[in-house]
C-alpha cells in the first residue's frame, strides 16, 4: 500500500474486523466436540472505539459463524470496508494471511491490518513472513487505534503511529516504539456486543463448563502480575489493572439485562489478584441479586476460606485453577510460585466451599522426566477437582521459557500448530510416544474414576448440561481412540 493516502470521506469509513477461520479441530484436534467458542473481546473493545470516532464497523467472526476458509474474503467484502483488521494468535496467522491475500486479490485497495497476540511477540518476522499486512498492532490496540483511523481520516501516514510495525518504502519492515501510555480503561466505551451477529446464541461454553444457558464470558482486566515462563504475557505485560467497578457492573448489567446471560465466565488471567477489587465487585454481585452464576479462572495461591465464601454468595460456581503441574521441580523451574501442597490445600478449601474446581494440567515442560510426569498424575488422583483441562506445553514465541527450550529438548511443530493440543516440544529424555501416552491416561483415569464418572450422571437429567456432557464424552471418546494432536 502506498502510505499517505487522500483523507477518507466520510461515506467511506467502514472497517471489518476478522477473527481467521480456524476451525474447532484446528483448536482441539479430536476433542473438537468439547471445545469452548467465545465473542471476540479485542473487538467488542475496538470496535467501541471505532464508532466513537465515525467509523462503521462489522465483524465477521469466522469460526463463530461456520465461514470456511475459501469463503471468508467474500463475506469480508460484502462489508465494503476501508480497512480490514485480523485479530491474530500464532496459530491462526497464517490463515489470516490466506484471508487477506483473498481480499488484496478482490480488492486492491483495501487497507489491510493485523494485531493480537502474534504480532505482538513476534512483529518484526511477522510482516517479514507475511509482508500481506500493510500495518500490524504491537500490543494494546486501542490508541493505536485511534491514531491510524485519525491519521486515514486525515490523510496523513499511519506508519508514524507508536505501536505500528510496517513494510517501509525502501522495502524493510520498521516498527515505530510504543505509545508511552497504557489505554486508560476508565475511558473506554462499553463493550460492543451489538455488533457480534446474535450474540449470544453462537457462543458456547466448553464440555468442563456445566452450567446454565445463555452463556458469555468477559474480561475486565488487563495483564498478571506473575511470571510464569511459558505463559505469553506480551500483550498486557505484568501491570495488573481493571475497569472501574461501576463500567464492570455496567457491563455484566448489559449482558443480563439486554441479553439474558444466565451463565458467566470471567476468563481475564488473574482479576482476583487485585484482591479489593474483587471483593468490592462480588459485594456489588451480591447486592444487585442477578439470576446469573458465574465462574472464574485463578492461582491456586490467591485462595482462602473467607474469600470462597464471598464468592460462593457473589454467585460463583466453578474455579480454573491454573494448576499446571503436581511436580514441585517443574512448577520451580516455571516460576509458578505455589508448591504442590499449596495447590492441594486450595482446591480441598474450595472443595469444603461447595464450589467445583477446574484444572488446568500441562505437560510436556522442559526439565520434564518420567518421574515429575508420575508426580503430577499422583498428584491428580490425590486432590478434590472436579474437571481437568489437559494440555501440552507449548513454546509460543517471545516467551520466557525461550531460553530454557535450547538444548533441553525438541521443538517438533510449526506456528499453525500452536494450540496447545499438539506436541510441540519434546524434552530430553521423553519421546513423543512418552507425552501421548501419559496424556491419554491422566484423561481416561480421571475421567473414567467412578467417583468422578457418578458425579457427572446428575447432569444427564437438564438437557441442555446432558448435550455438553454427550459433546465432552464424544471429544474424549475420540482422543481415546485416536490419541491427541491435530495430525493424529
Ligand atoms: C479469552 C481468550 C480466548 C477466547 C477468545 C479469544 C478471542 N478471539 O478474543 C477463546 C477461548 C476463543 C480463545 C481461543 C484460543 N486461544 Co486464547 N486467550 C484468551 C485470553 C485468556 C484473553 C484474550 C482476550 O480477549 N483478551 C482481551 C482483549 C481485549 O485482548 P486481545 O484479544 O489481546 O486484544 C487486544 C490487543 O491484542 C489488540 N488487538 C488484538 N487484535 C487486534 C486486531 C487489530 C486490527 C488491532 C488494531 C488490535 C488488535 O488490541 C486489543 C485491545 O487492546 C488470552 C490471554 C490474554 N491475557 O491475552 C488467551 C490467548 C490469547 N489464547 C491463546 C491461545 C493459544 C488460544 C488458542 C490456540 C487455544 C485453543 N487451542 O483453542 C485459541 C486460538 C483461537 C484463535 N482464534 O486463534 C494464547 C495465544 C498465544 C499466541 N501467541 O498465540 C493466549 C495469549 C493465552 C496464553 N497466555 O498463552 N482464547
Amino acid at each position: 500500500m502506498k502510505f499517505p493516502l487522500p483523507p477518507v470521506a466520510p461515506e467511506r469509513r467502514r472497517l471489518c474486523f476478522v477473527v481467521p477461520p480456524v476451525t474447532a479441530e484446528d483448536r482441539y484436534g479430536p476433542m473438537a466436540s468439547a471445545g469452548n467458542s467465545l465473542p471476540p473481546h479485542a473487538f467488542l473493545y475496538l470496535g467501541a472505539v471505532a464508532r466513537e470516532l465515525g467509523w462503521h464497523v462489522s465483524i465477521v467472526d469466522c469460526p463463530a459463524l461456520g465461514i470456511p476458509l475459501g469463503e471468508c474474503a467474500a463475506e469480508i467484502l460484502k462489508t465494503e470496508p476501508t480497512v480490514v483488521g485480523f485479530t491474530v494468535t500464532t496459530m491462526s496467522v497464517a490463515k489470516a494471511a490466506t484471508v487477506a491475500d483473498g481480499v488484496r486479490a478482490q480488492a486492491p485497495d483495501t487497507i489491510l491490518m493485523a494485531g493480537g497476540p502474534h504480532i505482538t511477540a513476534l512483529p518484526v518476522e511477522t510482516l517479514e513472513r507475511l509482508p500481506v499486512f500493510d500495518l500490524g498492532c504491537i500490543g494494546e490496540g486501542e490508541d493505536v487505534l485511534r491514531g491510524v483511523l485519525k491519521h486515514l481520516d486525515d490523510g496523513t501516514d499511519p506508519r508514524d503511529v507508536g505501536g505500528i510495525v510496517s513494510l517501509r518504502d525502501d522495502g524493510a519492515v520498521r516498527r515505530e516504539p510504543l505509545l508511552p501510555d497504557e489505554v486508560d480503561l476508565e475511558a473506554l466505551p462499553d463493550l460492543a456486543w451489538d455488533l457480534l451477529d446474535d450474540f449470544p446464541n453462537r457462543y458456547h461454553a466448553a464440555a468442563t463448563y456445566l452450567n446454565k444457558t445463555p452463556f458469555s464470558d468477559l474480561i475486565v482486566s488487563r495483564g498478571c502480575r506473575y511470571k510464569c515462563t511459558f505463559c505469553d504475557n506480551n500483550t498486557f505485560g505484568r501491570d495488573i489493572r481493571a475497569l472501574p467497578l461501576g463500567k464492570i457492573m455496567d457491563n455484566i448489567d448489559r449482558l443480563v439485562n439486554t441479553y439474558g446471560i444466565k451463565s458467566l465466565f470471567f476468563t481475564d488471567d488473574s482479576l482476583m489478584t487485585i484482591r479489593d477489587q474483587f471483593e468490592e465487585m462480588c459485594e456489588a454481585l451480591i447486592a444487585r441479586n442477578y439470576d446469573i452464576e458465574w465462574s472464574i479462572n485463578a492461582r491456586t495461591s490467591e485462595i482462602d476460606a473467607e474469600i470462597l465464601e464471598l464468592m460462593r454468595r457473589a454467585g460463583c460456581w466453578q474455579i480454573s485453577y491454573g494448576v499446571e503441574s503436581g511436580s514441585w521441580e517443574i512448577l520451580k523451574r516455571i516460576k509458578k510460585a505455589a508448591t504442590p501442597r499449596m495447590q492441594a490445600n486450595a482446591l480441598e478449601l474450595t472443595r469444603a466451599s461447595g464450589i467445583k474446581s477446574n484444572a488446568y494440567i500441562i505437560i510436556g515442560f522442559p526439565g520434564e522426566t518420567k518421574q515429575t510426569l508420575a508426580e503430577t498424575e499422583a498428584f491428580i488422583r490425590s486432590v478434590p477437582i472436579d474437571t481437568l483441562r489437559l494440555t501440552f506445553f507449548t513454546p509460543f514465541p517471545n516467551t520466557d521459557v525461550t531460553d530454557d527450550l535450547v538444548g533441553n529438548g525438541e521443538l517438533v511443530a510449526d506456528w499453525t500448530k500452536l494450540n496447545f493440543y499438539n506436541i510441540a516440544y519434546i524434552p530430553n529424555g521423553l519421546t513423543r510416544r512418552d507425552l501421548e501416552r501419559t496424556y491419554r491416561r491422566i484423561m481416561a483415569s480421571f475421567y473414567l474414576r467412578p467417583r468422578v464418572f457418578a458425579s457427572f450422571l446428575p447432569h444427564l437429567l437438564v438437557p441442555r448440561k446432558a448435550v455438553a456432557l454427550f459433546r465432552g464424552s464424544f471429544g474424549l471418546g475420540k482422543l481415546l481412540a485416536q490419541g491427541p494432536g491435530c495430525e493424529s
